[in-house]
């Protein structure tokens, strides 16, 4: 078995796989110490650790995670606050920095005996619709080589080589892009609430996300194309204060900035996840814009139907769960689109938006804010996969 990508979704199907036995190797295009190190995911939803601790991968995040269940609306006149950890299903989510779970599964993966290559980059997957699939990649050394599997799961996110091998047709791409671009910042300084922060703005987006006692996570929507560098601190310190009403409510606390990026937020979702041999998980299976914190939930709980799937196709014959393996996920995928896309209209008025459809969004917000019923869908959604 031959796993391209080691973020959480090649980790959980490599370590699943390695648990039963199964021979595998993971092959990753960076160093490790990148991969450890990339700052990206922060909640885990209550799914998401039961799947992990089902398989002994749940220690870390038990020990070092913060279990997290209200969110607070900042709209002009108005601030609220949604204690979703008592609501709906009354799960909370465990705010666990995204590196700090890959670095758990990576060293109980390595522990274990597992390969991975390291600075491997795999260039493209040949005759994925027969029985022996192969990877062509190119080593550390820049020298081209091959591996040849059973299977092959593409686990190496939008950009990489297994969607980039799939034939003209082989799949369908549903895309959708609402022009909404949003600045995401990692701070070097405590949270400034003990709440996920939502700031409705005539400015734009503004957002606030604990992820450890030091470092916190905000986002400013920003202008499409505009480039991360052309912010500067005191802009980003100005707007923050502005969108979030920091007079009214209270000072942020400030810190250097030590990580910037711009993210639009795009989706999409391939049909169906399988092309022969080549099966696609996480990010490579389904893009989700990072409005509503789903992408590394989805992507854990789809390496585990993969893993279960092909434990029983290469230890007991079985192929029925791999056959059945695109049908079983979709569902939670468009799920959880649909929920994201929804927090979209929530918090960004659309580009040329009309007062008549700023009007239905504020009408929203005051539904989410008094109405106990739209409250608990908000929270069954807001943690669950
Ligand atoms: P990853 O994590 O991108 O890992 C893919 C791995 O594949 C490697 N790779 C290759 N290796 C070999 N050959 C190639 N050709 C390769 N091309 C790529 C890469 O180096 C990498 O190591 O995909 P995976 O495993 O599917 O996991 C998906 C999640 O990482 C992603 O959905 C989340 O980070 C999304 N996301 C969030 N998700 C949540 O559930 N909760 C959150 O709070 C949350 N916040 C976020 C986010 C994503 C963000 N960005 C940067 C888009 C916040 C941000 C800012």
């Amino acid at each position: 078995m031959v796993i391209l990508g080691a973020g959480p979704a090649g980790l959980v199907l490599g370590n699943v796989l390695l648990a039963h036995g199964i021979d595998c190797v993971i092959l990753e295009r960076a160093t490790r110490a990148h991969v450890q190190s990339r700052a990206r995911a922060g909640f885990l939803a209550a799914n998401t650790v039961r799947v992990l601790d089902r398989h002994g991968l749940g220690e870390g995040l038990h020990r070092r995670g913060q279990a997290h269940g209200t969110c607070e609306f900042r709209t002009e006149g108005c601030r609220f606050r949604l204690d979703y950890g008592s609501l709906g299903r009354g799960e909370q989510h465990t705010v666990y920095p995204q590196q700090e779970l890959v670095t758990d599964l990576l060293t109980r993966y390595l522990d274990a005996g597992g390969q991975v290559r390291f600075e491997t980059e795999a260039v493209a997957v040949r005759e994925a619709d027969g029985a022996r699939p192969r990877v062509e990649v190119r080593e550390p050394d820049g020298r081209p080589a091959r591996w040849q599997a059973r299977y092959v799961a593409g686990c190496d996110g939008r950009h990489g080589a297994a969607r980039r091998s799939l034939p003209a047709g082989a799949v369908r791409r549903h895309h959708r892009d609402p022009g909404i671009s949003w600045l995401g910042l990692l701070i070097e300084a405590p949270p400034s609430m003990d709440a996920v922060g939502y700031a409705v703005h005539e400015r734009g987006f503004a957002g606030h996300m604990a992820r450890t006692p030091e470092v916190t996570r905000y986002y400013l929507q920003c202008g499409r194309g505009e480039a991360a560098d052309t912010w500067s601190e005191e802009r980003i310190w100005d707007e923050l204060a502005l969108r979030m009403r920091a007079g009214e409510h209270g000072a942020l606390r400030r810190g250097p900035v030590v990580q910037r990026a711009v993210v639009d937020l795009e989706s999409d979702v391939l049909e169906p996840l399988r092309h022969g041999s080549l099966f696609l998980v996480g990010d490579a299976a389904g893009l989700l814009s990072p409005s509503a914190a789903k992408g590394a939930n989805l992507a854990v709980l789809e390496a585990e139907l993969l893993a279960v799937a092909l434990v029983d196709a290469l230890a007991h014959g079985d192929p029925r769960g791999l056959d059945g393996y695109s049908a079983r996920c979709l569902p939670f995928i468009w799920r959880a689109q649909e929920f994201s896309h929804w927090m979209i209209q929530l918090l960004h008025g659309s580009p040329g938006e009309t007062s008549f459809q700023q009007a239905l969004r504020c009408a929203r917000i005051e539904s989410l804010r008094t109405s106990r019923t739209h409250q608990d869908w908000f929270a069954e959604h807001y943690v669950g996969v």
